[in-house]
């Protein structure tokens, strides 16, 4: 048995007119609910800290408040002064976190590139022991090219995530060794001491199969995916509205559970998926927040589309009926027929 409470933190919305004080104090209010329930690990939504600002055409004056500037070596996130209040929180309570930021990374020729970013920060050993830039960048770069494209424009803001998909080891979030495995052959799980695989996707990744797949491949046990969903088109988003705002946020739900469930299930992993939920400054965003298990199932979802903590124990042994079986991925997958996935 590798027991662990996990919790997704659900966030309401984040209005423009909201410090960044109020938000940090909602926060850890969040925390010291998990630290409550006994969670050692709380997930938190994409771009957490504020608004989904690239539903706005900003200029670059506008656009640069939003972000964390951020150098590996001698501005580590959790030192950035607008953010770590939530990381001294979270060590102080031992707790992990996963949150999303916007992170602008200096380059030496005094541009910078940005990222939509999280990281995992192990209150442990009191460090960023993984770190994610999304890779899948919906919408669009001209906001007049695409109907609808006011809503999204994260190509204009963000470059694409260059780090891959790398998974990583949380360290001392299970106790105990790895017991006995049950035939698992994979060596991505079987070696270390238990402590439990990660990966991090960022909202529209968790569409992409290849993502999680990648994580599977690396033998992943819980993924952590915080996201910001439009719920529906609003009447002024010059987007074809052919249903009602009831339906169309039924279908975004419904395509969500389906990424999140289905991609949990075929790698054999646990997922804890986090929205920024309720309606933004007018801009709705579609809740779903919630725990999966490895064979797919719900264990735990959201019941409100404000800050809400949803919190689960889950065994990361059950992981190992899929790994050691109907994905045992070294047995029965068959790569040499998978060439044009990478082709093309
Ligand atoms: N933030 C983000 O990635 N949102 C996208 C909207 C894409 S339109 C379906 C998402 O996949 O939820």
């Amino acid at each position: 048995q590798r027991m662990v409470t996990v919790a997704a933190a659900q966030m309401g919305p984040v209005h423009l007119a909201d410090s960044r004080e109020a938000v940090l104090k909602r926060m850890c209010s969040l925390l010291d609910q998990a630290a409550d329930q006994g969670a050692l690990l709380v997930v938190f939504p994409e771009l957490a800290f504020t608004t989904f600002f690239p539903r706005y055409l900003l200029t670059p004056e506008e656009l640069a408040r939003y972000f964390e500037v951020e150098d590996a070596q001698s501005h580590p996130i959790e030192h950035s002064r607008n953010v770590k209040p939530l990381f001294d929180h979270a060590r102080r309570l031992g707790i992990d976190i996963c949150v999303g930021y916007a992170e602008r990374s200096p380059q030496t020729n005094d541009s910078h590139n940005d990222y939509n970013s999280c990281v995992y920060y192990s209150a442990q050993t009191q460090k960023i022991v993984g770190k994610y830039r999304k890779v899948h960048l919906p919408g669009a770069v001209n906001p007049y090219t695409a109907p609808g494209a006011f809503q999204q424009l994260e190509k204009r803001y963000f470059r694409a995530g260059d780090l891959g998909f790398p998974a990583f080891r949380a360290p001392g979030l299970v106790q105990g060794a790895l017991k006995k495995e049950n035939g698992l052959k994979d060596p991505a799980v079987t070696a270390g001491k238990g402590d439990p695989i990660i990966g991090m996707l960022i909202c529209n990744d968790r569409r992409w199969p290849e993502a999680w797949r990648v994580y599977g491949l690396q033998g992943v046990e819980i993924v952590c995916c915080g996201y910001n969903t439009t719920a529906f088109a609003t009447k002024d988003s010059g987007e074809m509205v052919d249903m009602s705002p009831e339906e169309a946020e039924e279908e975004v739900l419904l395509h969500h559970k389906l990424s999140c469930q289905g991609n949990s299930y075929m790698n054999s992993c646990f997922s804890i998926n986090v929205a920024k939920t309720g309606a933004e400054d007018g801009n709705p965003l579609v809740g779903g927040t919630m725990i999966v298990h490895p064979n797919g199932h719900i264990i735990k979802e959201a019941e409100t589309k404000e800050d809400e903590l949803v919190v689960a124990t889950i065994n990361l042994a059950d992981c190992y009926r899929g790994k050691g079986k109907t994905f045992a991925f070294a047995r029965h997958r068959r790569p040499e027929h998978y060439g044009v996935i990478v082709e093309r």
